[in-house]
């Protein structure tokens, strides 16, 4: 995906003034939502904010978390090499964490300049996606997984607002492991150009959590997981997405 160049070039450039940013909760709107289908389902809290539309919920107990974690590690093949570095400024630094992409047959994506098909789904990846599917309605077919191996690990700020992606279609962040601070920007706000104050949003993604990210958020909102020094334990994110289907190329 585009975003992964752009993602990765900016990469240094964020995180440290972010660890200055108070700790606190969520600023946006909270509310609770009526549970989608299934009435015996989990409980949904809605996040909104101008242009913001969220919902989290604790989808997995701790022991099916702890389960699903423990699979994570043992399974998910990571990149290595040139697909672990990002270049800025001319020069290559290894990304502040560990990425791997999973997903359908047949479907491909720009990651670094290059065009890569992701890896085949593994159990571990269907289990987790199949039950976003069923307590959302959405289907996913492509996963970016992140690895962040402590609090030293971290993703700057950026949306996920490629072309690759369906139009409108939502992002589910499902996180295990580590409690992580998830720092949302509005896109007036950053920057020299900054022309207003919207309150940031400051969200807490527990082990087992589902986020959802819905349009628009992603046109107006940049997201980060800063570095937090103090946590010492990994955390395994992982975001599924619903990527077009590549065009053939007729010649
Ligand atoms: O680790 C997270 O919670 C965020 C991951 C993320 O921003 C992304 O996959 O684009």
């Amino acid at each position: 995906m585009d975003r992964f160049l752009k993602k990765r070039a900016q990469e240094g450039l964020v995180g440290k003034g972010q660890e200055h940013e108070p700790p606190g909760g969520d600023r946006g709107s909270p509310r609770k939502r009526p549970r989608l289908g299934d009435p015996t389902g989990p409980s949904w809290r809605h996040i909104a904010a101008e242009g913001l539309d969220c919902d989290y919920t604790v989808l997995f107990g701790k022991a099916e978390a702890d389960e699903i974690l423990r699979e994570l590690e043992e399974e998910v093949e990571y990149f290595t090499g040139a697909l672990a570095k990002v270049h800025v400024f001319g020069k290559w630094h290894s990304v502040p964490r560990k990425q791997a992409t999973y997903g359908d047959a047949g479907l491909t994506y720009t990651f670094s300049g290059l065009t890569l098909s992701p890896k085949p789904w593994v159990p571990v990846l269907e289990r987790v996606r199949d039950r976003v599917s069923e307590v959302t309605g959405q289907t996913f077919n492509f996963v970016l997984v992140n690895r962040y191996k402590d609090g030293r690990d971290h993703i700057g700020e950026h949306r996920d607002d490629e072309r690759e992606l369906a139009p409108g279609s939502p992002i589910a962040s499902v996180s295990f492991g580590a409690c992580r601070d998830f720092i949302l920007r509005h896109r007036d706000c950053r920057g020299k150009n900054r022309g207003r104050r919207v309150e940031v949003v400051r969200l807490q993604l527990a082990h087992g959590s589902l986020l959802l990210l819905n349009h628009p958020t992603n046109t107006h909102w940049y997201h980060s997981v800063p570095i937090r020094k103090k946590i010492l334990a990994p955390r395994v994110n992982l975001t599924f997405r619903t990527v077009l289907p590549t065009k053939k190329q007729v010649f």
